[in-house]
């Protein structure tokens, strides 16, 4: 039971590698005195992961295109949050700008750069965690009725990561449904 309940704990928390979500500046968050230039340094960003921006009402992101960014230039932004926790979804490999619009935020250093790359390309360094606690499983599996395996191959070596990721998927209902019968 034990080795059970720990072995579906390590297939549910599995995903979460795939993906990470990292908060930029850490725990200072999108501020006017953050060092966003430092902060990519090291880290590698990949299709897939995601940003988290933390910010108060006197910021916003903007999404920007690079001359933009390097004019500090809201006006034409692709996209505008000013939420206060705003999750921008890393979802096409190369650079992407941010810029605060508040005036004089940007031109003080409230702007970022990460460089996407593709999910299934070498990276020189692999990114860890930055505050991973795996998310436990809101609801536990109804003993009794074993749910039947997808029919068709999965597509295990594709790149993308949404792929992969239902891949996975395909092939964990079998493995849970090999658990429930162990348990059983
Ligand atoms: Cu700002």
């Amino acid at each position: 039971m034990g080795f059970a309940a720990a072995f579906l704990l390590l297939l549910l928390a599995a995903p979460a590698a795939l993906a990470v979500q990292y908060t930029v500046g850490d725990s200072a968050g999108w501020t006017t005195t953050g060092d966003y230039e430092g902060w990519v340094q090291g880290k590698t960003f990949t299709v897939g992961d995601t940003l988290l921006f933390n910010y108060g009402g006197s910021h916003a992101v903007d999404v920007v295109s690079q001359s933009d960014y390097d004019n500090c230039n809201s006006g034409n932004a692709l996209s505008t949050h000013n939420d206060g926790n705003t999750v921008i979804p890393l979802s096409s490999p190369g650079p992407m700008y941010f810029i605060c619009p508040t005036i004089g935020h940007c031109a003080g250093g409230m702007k970022l750069t990460v460089n996407v790359v593709a999910a299934g390309s070498n990276s020189p360094s692999t990114p860890s965690t930055p505050s991973g606690s795996p998310t436990t499983p809101g609801t536990t599996p109804s003993g009794g009725s074993t749910p039947s395996p997808p029919s068709g191959p999965s597509p295990r070596q594709s790149g993308a990561p949404s792929i992969m990721n239902s891949g996975f998927m395909l092939a964990f209902w079998p493995v849970l449904g090999a658990v429930l019968a162990i348990m059983s």
